[in-house]
């Protein structure tokens, strides 16, 4: 068991970026029976649902003439469109029906603004806005997360390096995770993540 204050926060293990989903991750669907098994050794457990508006600005179709992993220009900065997916209330949006969610205490969903996404479960794509999960970590005493989901190079990273910004210890277990990999994303949010004092288990 670990610390009380250690918590797990398992990223986006949706279906829409499992195999047969909208933005699928190769291998996806992989790391759910190591991802259950730890949810056993935290005290605290945090599930992230990527939740978009049919509207969402991040969707290439909402972008006429732009094609899917292309990267626009944001007031906010660059974004990669993505193909439709997470669209609130859908079957992709659910988490994977293998994934446990009863030892979770707190689902934060997060992307939900159309005009601006959000990669990491703390702050949105403008590094200002917040989701609320720092003051919910910080209530409950917690000084130490770990990281496990989908995708390694995006919303798992985007997280680590914003719960390191704060100053929580922060563990990526890459194991029970797995990448996208654009353009070597996969290799550079390693490499920040190192950087920043996130501890990497392969
Ligand atoms: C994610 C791309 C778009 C993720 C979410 O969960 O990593 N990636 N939306
Ligand atoms: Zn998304």
């Amino acid at each position: 068991m670990h610390p009380a204050t250690h918590a797990l926060i398992v990223i986006d293990v949706q279906n829409d970026f499992c195999p047969g989903g909208a933005l699928a991750v190769a291998e996806g669907d992989a790391i759910i029976a190591q991802i259950n098994g730890l949810m056993d050794e935290f005290q605290t457990v945090v599930l992230t649902q990527d939740w978009h508006p049919a509207d969402h600005s991040s969707f290439a179709a909402n972008h006429p003439g732009a094609a899917a992993f292309s990267v626009t220009e944001m007031p906010y900065g660059p974004q990669v469109l993505w193909p439709v997916h997470c669209v609130q209330g859908s079957e992709g949006a659910a988490f994977h029906r293998d994934l446990r969610s009863e030892p979770a205490q707190l689902i934060i969903r997060k992307g939900f603004r159309a005009a601006i996404d959000s990669y990491s479960a703390f702050f949105e794509n403008d590094h200002q806005t917040q989701t609320g999960l720092e003051g919910y970590l910080r209530a409950r005493g917690i000084t130490h997360v770990v990281l496990v989901g989908l995708a390694t190079d995006f919303c798992v990273g985007y997280s680590a390096l914003d719960a390191a910004k704060l100053g929580f210890g922060v563990t990526v277990l890459a194991q029970a995770c797995r990448a996208i990999d654009l353009n070597g994303s996969l290799a550079a949010t390693q490499k920040a993540c190192i950087e920043a004092g996130v501890i990497w288990l392969d």
